[in-house]
């Protein structure tokens, strides 16, 4: 069985760091990705860590993932709201998802309340900031360990 983990992460996202600390932290994308690696170096798994701004590129991704990994941990950004196409992929993916937020989005704006990929989703991570994607690693790797299938497709 393959070890590699996608993480996956949507648009406006390389901006992290650059643009509104106050609500993301001032960790970049490139410094979280290289926390990835070395996290699941110690545990024994491969990343592949992807950013993009297009939702189709995305939906891309977890079609490739079908094929290589043995998880997602995907941060959607703003198509966690909106992007059916989205939750009709991950629908696809039979292992464990993980979706993942820096900021906790239950404390902000009711825009941000509704997450549609979180119907299937295996698990949930919110609001502890570039730290989250270290533990989600974690997480990951327990639940692929354990054997652990992601939760119903047809949700
Ligand atoms: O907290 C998160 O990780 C979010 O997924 C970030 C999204 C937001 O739409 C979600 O509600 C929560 C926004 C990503 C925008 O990234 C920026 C980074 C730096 C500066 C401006 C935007």
């Amino acid at each position: 069985m393959t070890r590699t983990i996608f993480v996956l992460n949507g648009p406006n996202l390389n901006l992290l760091g650059e643009r509104e600390p106050h609500i993301y932290g001032s960790t970049t994308l490139g410094d979280i990705r290289q926390m990835c690696l070395a996290k699941a170096e110690s545990l024994g798994f491969e990343i592949d860590f992807r950013q993009t701004n297009f939702e189709g590129e995305l939906v891309e991704s977890i079609h490739q993932a079908r094929k290589e990994a043995c998880g997602i941990i995907i941060n959607p950004a703003a198509y966690t709201f909106t992007s059916i196409a989205l939750l009709d992929a991950l629908k696809t993916f039979d292992p464990p998802k993980i979706e993942l937020h820096i900021s906790n989005v239950h404390a902000r704006e009711e825009i941000y309340h509704k997450s549609l990929v979180s119907r299937i989703a295996t698990a949930i991570m919110i609001g502890f900031g570039a730290r989250g994607y270290e533990l989600a690693i974690e997480a990951m790797a327990g639940m692929v360990g354990a054997g652990m299938v992601g939760a119903a497709k047809t949700a």
